[in-house]
């Protein structure tokens, strides 16, 4: 079972890479770690759960962020009308995106980062995304809005990347252009 002692932290090196492609079909120790990557998930949303073993609560989780370079993310929430966004996903790109952007008015966190970090993280407000799913099913997804912005921070710890990375440095709250916040 995955717990917090197995996600690493800011500074850690695999949170600096660019994690490496994975082949397909995907084999059985990397469909498990999808699974119980997505399992951990769900136990991080689980009250009884989360109290007994000490998990922070997350929507998302990538592989470099427990030490793993692969091009793995597991992503499980449901968005405010209730539909359930639960992927493990192989090799996830973003193939297309709107030049509209979008940001959380407050601000993104992060299973890796132990500290509050201030500020607008500018994201694309739309993308479709091209994956394999655990099954080996190819996927293509198209998502807006609070959706769209979890899979970006996910696939961005794919390539080394830290959401405050994306933080404007002389004003972190500065707007973000062309872009809509989501309250
Ligand atoms: O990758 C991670 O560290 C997980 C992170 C992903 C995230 C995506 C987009 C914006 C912010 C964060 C988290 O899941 S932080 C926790 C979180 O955002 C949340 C947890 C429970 C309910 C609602 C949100
Ligand atoms: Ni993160």
């Amino acid at each position: 079972m995955i717990t917090m002692k197995d996600i690493v932290r800011e500074g850690h090196p695999s949170l600096e890479k660019i994690a490496e492609e994975v082949s397909l079909p995907i084999n059985n120790e990397e469909k498990q770690l999808l699974e119980e990557m997505v399992t951990f998930l769900k136990n991080s949303q689980d009250e009884e759960i989360a109290k007994k073993y000490n998990l922070r609560a997350g929507v998302g989780l990538a592989a470099p962020q427990l030490g793993i370079e692969k091009r793995l993310i597991a992503i499980h929430f449901e968005d405010s009308d209730g539909k359930l966004y639960s992927y493990g996903l192989v090799n996830p790109k973003i193939v297309s995106h709107s030049v509209e952007g979008v940001y959380l008015a407050s601000g993104e966190g992060c299973l890796s980062v132990d500290r509050p970090v201030e500020g607008y993280v500018p994201r694309h407000r739309r993308i479709t995304v091209k994956a394999t799913d655990i099954e080996g099913n190819p996927v293509k997804l198209r998502l807006k809005g609070y959706p769209a912005i979890v899979f970006q921070h996910e696939i961005d710890h794919l390539n080394g990347i830290m959401f405050y990375d994306r933080i404007n440095k002389e004003n972190p709250f500065k707007v973000p252009e062309n872009s809509v916040p989501i309250e």
